[in-house]
């Protein structure tokens, strides 16, 4: 089902470089007319020693050549070494390739994610136009359609860092307290928690207890895009972060005193019930071995709900 829409894609992207393009250097020109001509030994030597000094254009006339297997052995991961190079420069024929590799897993790694990306890139390069509605359209159907929420949203959190857009939104700050400052009180506090669709939030995991407790909420953890984790030295408007997670986060183990910082924002609406520390103990507040009745803080009300509006 890839196939057609990526072949598409190919020639939306080929009839743009190849047959749009305005170019200011002549020794692009001079490879290009070679490439026209099916002098792939010029034109490979003409784009590789541009390509070389960045030249973005170059960059995408090599990742052509290698994804046809012209004057080169076919090669689709080295396709894609020189299509990133020249999307990351803003060349649309580059961004829509990668976004067609990324899409069916040749060259790169299947990741729906970033194909969306840069399709989206791609066909916010256009003009406005029937070949901008064509580009919009396969972004949807080819990969759009098949994302969850959060991955959309992870999608657009990537083309708005990528244009430089991703202004620094004041975050709400919101906190949850682990247990008490003891090591008998298995309870979060507040044991439910409100946030609000769309909105940045740093969210503040504190263990004031002498016990490791878990926020573990998997509902939640997939309703929401993570910008990044941070493991912070103190709790408090001085604290300071020592240490800084990227991705998708499950669960979050927090030792006695320690503080995290989630920073997040919540996607998916809904109340999710699932919130709970599984932290094994027995009701004297230590695990004894070999001791068959050991539960979880959870059986002792460690349990929470989160609202999602
Ligand atoms: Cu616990």
């Amino acid at each position: 089902m890839y196939g057609r829409d990526t072949i598409k894609w190919m020639i939306v992207a080929l009839v743009l470089v190849f047959g749009f393009g305005t170019f200011a250097r002549a020794d692009f020109q001079n490879g290009l007319n070679a490439h026209k001509q099916g002098d792939y030994a010029i034109a490979f030597r003409e784009f590789l020693a541009l390509a070389e000094t960045g030249h973005a254009d170059s960059q995408a006339g090599l990742g052509v050549m290698y994804a046809r297997g012209q004057g080169v052995v076919q090669d689709y991961a080295k396709a894609a070494k020189w299509y990133s190079k020249a999307a990351k420069q803003g060349n649309r024929i580059a961004q829509a390739s990668l976004g067609s590799f990324y899409a069916t897993g040749q060259g790169v790694p299947r990741d729906l994610v970033r194909a969306h990306m840069w399709f989206d890139r791609a066909a916010s390069a256009l003009p406005p136009g029937e070949l901008r509605d064509r580009a919009v359209n396969n972004r949807d159907y080819v990969v759009g359609k098949q994302l969850s929420p959060v991955e959309l949203y992870r999608s657009k959190i990537m083309v708005a860092v990528a244009r430089g857009e991703h202004s620094e939104q004041e975050p709400i700050q919101i906190r949850v307290d682990l247990g008490k400052k003891d090591r008998v009180t298995r309870r979060f506090f507040p044991d439910r928690l409100t946030f609000e669709a769309g909105k940045l939030y740093k969210f503040v995991i504190h263990n004031p207890s002498r016990s490791k407790h878990y926020f573990t909420s998997y509902v939640f953890s997939k309703s929401v895009y993570t910008r990044k984790v941070q493991v912070m030295n103190d709790v408090g408007p001085d604290a300071k972060a020592i240490a800084e997670i990227k991705g998708d986060v499950r669960e979050i183990e927090v030792l006695p005193g320690g503080t995290v910082e989630w920073w997040l924002v919540p996607i998916t609406k809904g109340t999710i019930t699932d919130l709970h520390c599984h932290i094994k103990e027995n009701r004297f507040g230590h695990a004894i071995p070999g001791q068959t009745e050991v539960t979880t803080h959870a059986h002792f009300g460690m349990t929470g709900v989160i609202v999602i509006k």
